[in-house]
């Protein structure tokens, strides 16, 4: 037997493997120090906080915090480099360049985080009877941060987007006195009003992917095993909601099992609504809020919580509004176009630097901006234009005008003629009306384009029999609207329940000199959806009663839009918007999410144009060009 060999001399490569113990990469050339921290909270859980602190400050340095439930360490995993600005996501290279430390923190219960996650927790109260919440942590994080982080000033910022702009305003509830200033962006606000998982009563289909994922593991690390590459097909099979929780598993979740327990606008959705935590919080950290105007998640969010708090505050000194072009969370790389859309610039760069970074700057590092920032600031699609607003919405700007839909598809801002009628389809829920051109991948899938859907053209589904198509005559000058548009429908069915959707378009030109792409284009401006059963109250649901011509009130999301001289209005109506919102089954049951097979019946929708029960766009026209 050959003789062993050891100590130095040893040839075996294999005895002790390549990987060390321990590694610690080499950071002597580094600009900046990383630190990971467990941050205590009030109730001794700990959350994993991720500091990136840049060298070479003149003084001290103000801290932007962002809570998040999607990884903090993975904000800080750009391209390995001994340069910050390499490591964070691009949008933080202006902070982290001009001497500010960036934190990042996964709340708790997700990723390197302690202590049990739940989805969107409901503020301490009677959906939440423990010590703490989002509020409490975000207060805790500050003190730790001012108390602990090596060369910070005591002053902290605090931004996010989407579920991170939540925990953005969670922290405004009961702001940390160090907690000075605060960047909401996207923010899911209502989430049964608007937001990610209702609208106005229809559930949003397109979540289902995101529950799954979020709340099966700590880490995200489970898909939904879809099994088709029409999202469109895979839910039409599964039947029902509940149905299609059953089928992937998801009716173990508790997340997704409250969401079909609560398909009314009832407490639990009220002791979520942000909006009235805000409307009664303190108003003294400066807010700018961010919104975008083609977001394809939370569209209602950053308004309604702009509103609560402006309402606080009259002079509107702290509470700012941007409002962009944007797809969700564009705002963080380029913003030049979207879609076919293109805007001239780039959009989002111009609000980073002559909106976000000078709005920190004054906040946190007490330096006088070059130009004050206005309450609101919003960029005017279709002019291409920024506009300043001393509130949003511009009310005293603005007057209501009503746009009839006429018979014979025609829209106009005249009453139409004396006389019955009414313009009817059959809604068939069976073959419900697309949201997008099928195949449609499923939400979040990577090579999906689901955040630009709003901006999809929407002239493949304007010749089909169970859309109604009203258009007007060609303008031949501008018309802008800034505000929130709604629509009023006097419609009937044959049905006991049903779903309204209207969609506002600008229909371009037949062909457009220079933008050959955009020819006889129908861009969907604002379009929202109601479920007929809660059109007396969100709060309950009702039938309706077949055959009565009952109104019906659409809210519709904000615009900032102006129609060129050439272009023309249109609306559609239908009553299925599938499947970013679950069918309407049209015959009244107590649980949509539950309806069986039998109970998803068609129906003949009229929607009339008698002169005292004549259906209307109410829009929010801009005056006079200023
Ligand atoms: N829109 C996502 C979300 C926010 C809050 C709850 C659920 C989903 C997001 O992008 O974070």
């Amino acid at each position: 037997m050959a003789k062993r060999r050891s100590g130095t001399g040893s040839r075996d490569v294999t005895r002790r493997g390549d990987i060390p113990r321990t590694f610690e990469t080499r950071t002597g050339e580094f600009n900046y120090t990383r630190q990971e921290s467990m941050v205590p909270m009030r109730d001794g859980t700990k959350l994993f906080t991720l500091i990136m602190i840049p060298d070479g400050a003149s003084g001290k340095m103000p801290i932007v915090l962002t809570r998040t439930p999607y990884n903090a360490k993975s904000r800080a995993a750009g391209t390995p480099s001994p340069d910050i600005a390499m490591v964070l996501p691009a949008a933080d290279e202006d902070l982290v360049r001009d001497g500010y430390i960036r934190v990042y923190q996964d709340v708790r219960g997700r990723s390197g985080s302690k202590g049990k996650y739940t989805m969107t927790m409901p503020v301490r109260g009677p959906f939440n009877e423990g010590g703490v919440d989002q509020v409490t942590d975000a207060w805790d994080t500050v003190e730790w941060l001012v108390e602990n982080v090596e060369g910070n000033n005591g002053r902290v910022g605090i931004t996010g987007t989407s579920y991170d702009g939540l925990l953005t305003l969670m922290a405004l509830i009961d702001p940390h006195p160090a907690l000075k200033a605060a960047v909401p962006v996207n923010s899911m606000v209502d989430s049964w009003l608007g937001d990610d998982f209702y609208r106005h009563g229809a559930f949003r289909t397109v979540m289902f992917q995101y529950i799954y994922r979020q709340t099966s593991t700590k880490d995200a690390s489970h898909s939904v095993p879809w099994g088709y590459r029409d999202h469109y097909q895979a839910i039409l099979e599964a039947g029902s909601l509940g149905e299609l929780g059953r089928r992937y598993g998801a009716d173990r979740l508790p997340a997704w099992k409250r969401l079909l327990e609560h398909p009314a606008y009832d407490d639990y959705w009220r002791d979520q609504a942000l909006q009235e935590h805000l409307a009664r919080a303190p108003r003294r950290v400066p807010v700018l809020s961010v919104h975008s105007l083609f977001d394809a998640e939370d569209l209602y969010g950053a308004v309604l919580s702009h509103e609560a708090m402006a309402a606080n505050d009259p002079r509107g000194a702290r509470t700012h509004l941007v409002i962009g072009p944007w797809s969700h969370a564009q705002t963080w790389s380029d913003g030049s176009a979207l879609g076919s859309l293109k805007w001239g610039e780039d959009t989002c760069l111009r609000f980073r630097r002559e909106m976000l970074k000078p709005f920190f700057d004054r906040h946190l590092k007490r330096k006088r901006p070059a130009e004050p920032l206005p309450p609101v600031t919003a960029f005017e699609t279709g002019s291409n234009r920024w506009r300043r607003y001393r509130s949003w919405p511009p009310e005293k700007e603005t007057e209501a005008r009503r746009l009839y839909l006429q018979p014979e598809g025609g829209l106009s801002f005249k009453l139409p003629r004396a006389g019955e009628s009414c313009t009817e389809y059959v809604s068939d829920p069976a073959k419900p009306v697309p949201y997008r051109v099928r195949p449609i991948v499923p939400p979040f899938a990577g090579e999906g384009t689901w955040f630009r859907w709003l901006v999809d053209d929407q002239r493949p589904f304007s010749d089909r029999t169970d859309v109604l198509v009203f258009v007007s005559e060609t303008l031949r000058e501008p018309l802008t609207l800034c505000g929130a548009p709604s629509a009023t429908l006097f419609a009937s069915t044959t049905g006991t329940d049903a779903d309204w959707v209207v969609k506002l378009i600008d229909l371009y030109p037949d062909e457009v000199p220079g933008d050959r792409d955009m020819g006889g284009y129908q861009l969907m401006i604002s379009g929202d959806i109601l479920r007929g059963r809660y059109r007396e109250s969100f709060a309950k649901a009702e039938p309706i009663p077949p055959g009565q011509v009952l109104p019906y009130h659409v809210l519709m999301p904000h615009v900032n839009h102006t129609f060129r001289p050439g272009h023309r209005l249109m609306v559609h109506v239908q009553s299925s918007w599938f499947p970013v919102c679950d069918r309407n089954p049209q015959t009244f049951v107590d649980q949509i999410a539950w309806a069986r097979p039998e109970d998803f019946q068609r129906a003949t929708h009229a929607v009339h144009h008698h002169r005292a029960s004549a259906s209307f766009l109410e829009l929010p026209v801009r005056r006079a060009e200023v």
